[in-house]
């Protein structure tokens, strides 16, 4: 095996070098293909030769649809019968679909996105199933640890098994635990080979970067642009985090899923940083340097890291793009889209501040045999 060397976080890591197997027209359906994450998947697959079925009820804004995917199914995964006919023939199937977003939604949106999320999780497992899928790749997150775990800023690093006993933060990692569950007991009674990964606030260009569902990293981005005295924080920005750069979350799905590895891993890096100094690292690009200003605001847990013995050890390899190196290439994107927004007259809302979002019902009322609400109420 070659190997190449890479530095990360002061340590010298020797990850092993992977090459995509060629597709040959392999059938692979993508849950949430048309998302962040998922599309770059898609896009990645597609490009190495496999037959690409995307599944979204949104559309990628980024991307033409045959740049990711050769069949786009614009439809709800929360029906069960849209997730059988997106899975027929497919061998491989990916389950990046979620109601998602940084602190700013997951926290004021938690009986809608709980509902919502179990639907697609279990639609799409079973769609895998009844349509012969031999694999299937299910996007858990760091959320599903154990708060207990995350009240110290200096986190170790949390390992796999932190997760149990559970007590996740909130619904959105609770589901995140049960799905998970879900999907090995599916590989344990039939047969299916199980891959999860739990990733840690994954970012880069193309991400959702306005509108209250971005996270840190996109908004921290979008702050320093578009701030001319101060830098909002919500918190005392003494909170930490590790990231991971886009690029290393598809490396890490990819090589997961050629992989034997039967384990739920965590898929982030292990270098962890206060908001403080990543707010700090934002700035540095355009050699800015505002006062930072904290103010009250959804911060979940006190310290997230992410402890990478087990990745390395099954896959031999582990993210590695370091934060600036990431956080530029996101900034620059970012202030492209701001710069377009400016030049075409778009702006109308304040940039420099983060909006938390309120939870509607809209999604859920779509369902069942539509009731109008005139009778419900
Ligand atoms: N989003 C956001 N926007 N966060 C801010 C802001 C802001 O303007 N200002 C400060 N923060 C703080 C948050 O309060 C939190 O303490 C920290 O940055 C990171 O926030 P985040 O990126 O929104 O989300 P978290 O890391 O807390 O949680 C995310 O974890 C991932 C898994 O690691 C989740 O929201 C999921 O997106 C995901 O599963």
């Amino acid at each position: 095996m070659s190997e190449e060397s890479k530095v990360s976080n002061g340590n010298v890591v020797t990850n092993a070098s992977f090459i995509l197997p060629a597709g040959n027209g392999t059938k692979v359906c993508i849950g949430g293909g048309a998302g962040f994450i998922g599309s770059h998947i898609a896009k990645r697959l597609k490009e190495n030769g496999y037959h690409v079925t995307v599944v979204d009820w949104k559309k990628n804004q980024f991307m033409a649809v045959d740049e990711f995917c050769d069949v786009f199914v614009h439809d709800d995964l929360r029906k069960l019968e849209v997730a059988v006919e997106s899975c027929l023939g497919c061998k491989h199937v990916y389950n990046l679909a979620a109601e998602m977003g940084g602190m700013g939604f997951i926290c004021s949106n938690e009986s809608v996105l709980s509902w919502s999320n179990t639907a697609i999780s279990m639609n799409l497992l079973e769609a895998a199933r009844r349509c012969g899928a031999s694999q299937f790749f299910y996007a858990s997150s760091a959320c599903a640890y154990n708060e207990a775990k995350q009240e110290d800023t200096n986190n170790p690093g949390l390992k796999e098994s932190d997760a149990w006993p559970a007590r996740p933060q909130d619904m959105y990692g609770l589901e995140k635990l049960y799905s998970e569950e879900m999907a090995l007991t599916y590989g344990r009674d039939f047969n299916m080979e199980i891959r999860i990964a739990r990733f840690h606030n994954v970012y880069g260009p193309r991400g959702t970067w306005k509108g209250g569902r971005e996270k840190a990293p996109a908004a921290f981005c979008r702050k320093v642009i578009t701030s001319t005295s101060e830098v909002e924080i919500w918190g005392d920005g003494k909170q930490t985090r590790s990231f991971t750069y886009i690029d290393d979350c598809v490396e890490g799905v990819l090589r997961l899923m050629n992989s034997d590895c039967k384990d739920v891993i965590n898929l982030g890096t292990t270098e962890m940083v206060d908001m403080i100094s990543f707010v700090k690292c934002a700035m540095s690009f355009e050699n800015k340097n505002m006062p930072l200003k904290y103010i009250e605001g959804p911060v979940g847990v006190r310290g997230r890291n992410s402890n990478n013995d087990l990745i390395r050890e099954k896959l031999g390899w582990e993210p590695s793009i370091s934060i600036v190196d990431g956080l530029r290439k996101t900034y620059f994107w970012i202030k492209e889209e701001v710069e377009k927004e400016r030049r075409e007259g778009k702006i109308t809302n304040n940039y420099n501040k983060s909006e938390v979002v309120e939870q509607v019902d809209d999604s859920l009322m779509k369902l069942g045999n539509p009731v109008k609400r005139s009778k419900l109420n």
